[in-house]
């Protein structure tokens, strides 16, 4: 059976695809800083009949990442497909109000955390001369837009460390893809509100965002294309959004 290991699978995104491939009967490994959700959602996924190993850790601490990967069970070493999904948005401030406690915390997670993770299992994919590894970036991405600032530049660093990993493992066999999506209502606005409820909902007031199953629907198409088939791009929005800047709202 394959096994998929899935960073930041407490919530949002991360989540859904542990449940979408648990219906496939994929092994999975679920992480996330919170260990009481991980074990509730590992109890969840053997419920369905999945063999399932939670890995908490910080993405941000290097030393914790490598000793969570390097220690992996025998029969969890050969990871087919890497979801580098952990990752948030922290503050939504214009560059010259923000804060470099805001502007750390994304970039340590969205995109060292993303490098330690896949150093560690790159090798075992190398040994293997294949594996997929499917980074989670955003039409942040693409575009900038107001108050974005830092955010969009750690997605812009995913998109070209996406390019570059999949010209560096080529020889390899090892597919590498980006899936970027627009608007999700997910815990993501809450994250970056910092718990205020009432503006994490009205982000997504007046039109149908996506969903977090939307996002594992098309994470599990990417996943399971035959081999010689790798999707290296995917951008997905709502209906109602064109791109960061043109987004439909319906007013009462
Ligand atoms: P959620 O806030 O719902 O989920 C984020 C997940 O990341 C949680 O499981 C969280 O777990 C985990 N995470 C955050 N920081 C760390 C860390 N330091 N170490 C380990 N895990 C961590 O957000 P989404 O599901 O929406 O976001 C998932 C990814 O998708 C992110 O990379 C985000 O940037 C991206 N994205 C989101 C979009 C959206 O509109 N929702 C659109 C485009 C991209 P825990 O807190 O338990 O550690
Ligand atoms: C999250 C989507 O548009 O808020 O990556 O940047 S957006």
């Amino acid at each position: 059976m394959s096994v998929i290991f899935i960073t930041g699978a407490t919530a949002g995104f991360g989540k859904a695809i542990a449940q979408k491939f648990s219906e496939a009967k994929w092994d999975i490994i679920i992480n996330g800083r919170r260990k009481e959700r991980l074990a509730q959602l590992e109890e969840e996924l053997k419920a369905k009949g999945s063999k399932v190993l939670s890995l908490p850790f910080d993405v941000r601490n290097e030393q914790e990442v490598n000793n969570a990967i390097q220690q992996l069970p025998q029969e969890w070493k050969k990871i087919d497909v890497l979801i580098n999904n952990a990752g948030l948005a922290a503050g939504s401030n214009l560059i010259q109000d923000g804060n470099s406690a805001d502007w750390n915390t994304m970039i340590d997670t969205n995109v060292k955390g993303l490098l330690y993770v896949t150093q560690n299992v790159i090798p075992g994919m190398i040994a293997a001369k294949k594996g997929h590894i499917i980074n989670m970036s955003s039409i942040a991405g693409k575009e900038a837009y107001m108050k974005g600032n830092v955010y969009c530049a750690t997605k812009h660093a995913v998109d070209a460390l996406t390019k570059s990993m999949r010209v560096d493992l080529l020889e390899h066999g090892i597919k590498v893809s980006s899936v970027d999506p627009g608007a999700a209502e997910t815990e993501f606005s809450l994250v970056r509100l910092k718990g205020d409820v009432e503006k994490a909902k009205a982000v997504y007031k007046g039109f149908q965002p996506l969903v977090a199953e939307d996002i594992a629907e098309i994470v599990y198409f990417v996943a399971t294309r035959p081999a010689h088939v790798c999707i290296n791009d995917l951008i997905v929005t709502p209906t109602a959004q064109a791109n960061t800047s043109h987004l439909l709202r319906k007013t009462e």
